[in-house]
């Protein structure tokens, strides 16, 4: 058996689509936690992989020609495991642009507007006093996250699996979906959504996969707590001077 995978990662979407796909794949995996609201995406070990300080990232002891490899972003992850084990994407066109378009899909449009909705409904309403201000983006990002939850309904009214046949595109986009009613979303709207959630929650790897990193903390900390001021400042207020200070701490 070869040497596990090493997965940085939280207990966040991004990061269960990694351990989904490791535990589907049967790949051999140790996890290394990244306590994101601690900064702890900022460490010259973490950067030296993943550049974006962003979770979730691999090493690969095993890589392409027999070195090891890094890779970050979430799609490029499940692209290169798919491609190390043939499993869940396909080789031959058509089913490989298949799989890539609803996998981009995910990554441009499910993960950044889920994500903001989710910035805005569960963690700003702890950060800003007047709800007033927080009325339009949350509107905003609803309705985005609505429209996406009715583009995969269209998609799934005619086939189970996201790009016909289960791949790492139904993958990319589970973890998330899981979140539609946390945002707000009614599922019963969206009938075919819910059947493939129930398909894709029944399987023992999406299980196993969606379990890992449960002990690691996600709920946002108490309001006015030291901890949540920390954890505030880790993970939104960051700009170009933390990327740069963090950089000038790399060797
Ligand atoms: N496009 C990236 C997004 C990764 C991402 O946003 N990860 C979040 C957790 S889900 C993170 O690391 N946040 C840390 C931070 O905001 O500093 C991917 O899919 O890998």
């Amino acid at each position: 058996m070869s040497a596990p995978i090493e997965v940085f990662l939280w207990a966040t979407p991004n990061s269960w689509k990694i351990t989904i796909a490791l535990e589907e794949m049967e790949l051999p995996y140790v996890i290394r936690p990244v306590a994101i609201g601690k900064g702890e995406q900022f460490s010259p070990d973490f950067l030296a992989i993943s550049p974006n300080n962003r979770v979730p990232a691999i090493i690969d002891p095993d890589g392409p020609r027999a070195a090891s490899a890094s890779v970050f972003e979430s799609g490029a992850i499940l692209q290169y495991l798919g491609r190390k084990t043939g499993k869940f994407y396909p080789h031959a066109e058509p089913k490989r642009l298949e799989v890539e378009q609803w996998l981009f899909w995910q990554m441009a449009g499910v993960g950044p507007m889920f994500g903001q909705a989710s910035h805005f409904m569960i963690y700003a309403p702890n950060l800003v006093d007047d709800p007033v201000k927080l009325e339009y983006s949350t509107q905003r990002y609803s309705r985005e996250v609505n429209r996406l939850l009715g583009v995969l309904d269209q998609r799934l009214r005619s086939r189970s699996y996201i790009a016909g046949d289960y791949s790492i595109a139904d993958m990319a986009v589970y973890p998330w979906i899981t979140m539609a009613s946390y945002l707000g979303q009614d599922l019963g709207r969206f009938p075919h959504v819910s059947g493939w959630l129930d398909l894709l929650a029944a399987r023992p790897a999406v299980q196993r996969g969606m379990a890992v990193g449960a002990e690691l903390s996600r709920a946002p900390p108490p309001r006015g707590s030291s901890e949540e001021r920390e954890f505030a400042v880790a993970l939104f207020g960051q700009t170009a001077a933390t990327v740069a200070t963090a950089a000038s701490r790399q060797s």
